[in-house]
């Protein structure tokens, strides 16, 4: 069975309780519940991490070698800044696909750049919940 690893950047956890006029009123918890079961739908395998902390971040992506097919991330406001975590998507070398819950690029100019996207093979913006589910549907057929 594929192993997939879904990792979400700080503040997701948030979810639901501020801005859910861009980024909806469901919980984190439901966003999780709504990946494990497509996961379950799909016949594939996954693991759902979530971390305010850039080095924890890096860490899980590390561990990720040899032991998961592909990495689904939403690296939240890491995804602007973070030339360690693109690092880390290169080293291990793993598909990977680029999920945000907003459209980035259709916000402010400093969400408009992306470092994660000069290695993700996808990035799919502006879907909410169903970005993830089209990732995993995408990393399953790959
Ligand atoms: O659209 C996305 O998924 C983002 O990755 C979300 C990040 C933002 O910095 C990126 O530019 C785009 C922010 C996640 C914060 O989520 C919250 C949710 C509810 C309440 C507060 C924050």
């Amino acid at each position: 069975m594929k192993k997939i690893l879904v990792i979400n950047g700080p503040n997701l956890n948030m979810l639901g309780f501020r801005e859910p006029a861009i980024y909806g009123d469901k919980s984190y918890n439901a966003l999780v519940d709504q990946i494990v079961g497509e996961a379950s739908r799909l016949g594939v395998s996954v693991e759902v991490f979530q971390s305010n902390h850039e080095g924890e971040i890096i860490d899980r992506i590390q561990q990720a070698y040899g032991h998961y097919e592909g990495i689904v991330i939403n690296p939240a406001a890491y995804t602007h800044t973070s030339v360690a975590i693109l690092d880390a998507l290169k080293g291990v070398g793993l598909p990977t696909v680029e999920v945000h819950l907003s459209d980035i690029n259709s916000r402010e100019d400093f969400r408009k750049f992306s470092y994660v996207s000069l290695y993700a093979e996808k990035t799919i913006c502006g879907k909410g919940f169903g970005g993830y589910i089209e990732a995993l549907e995408y990393l399953c057929r790959r």
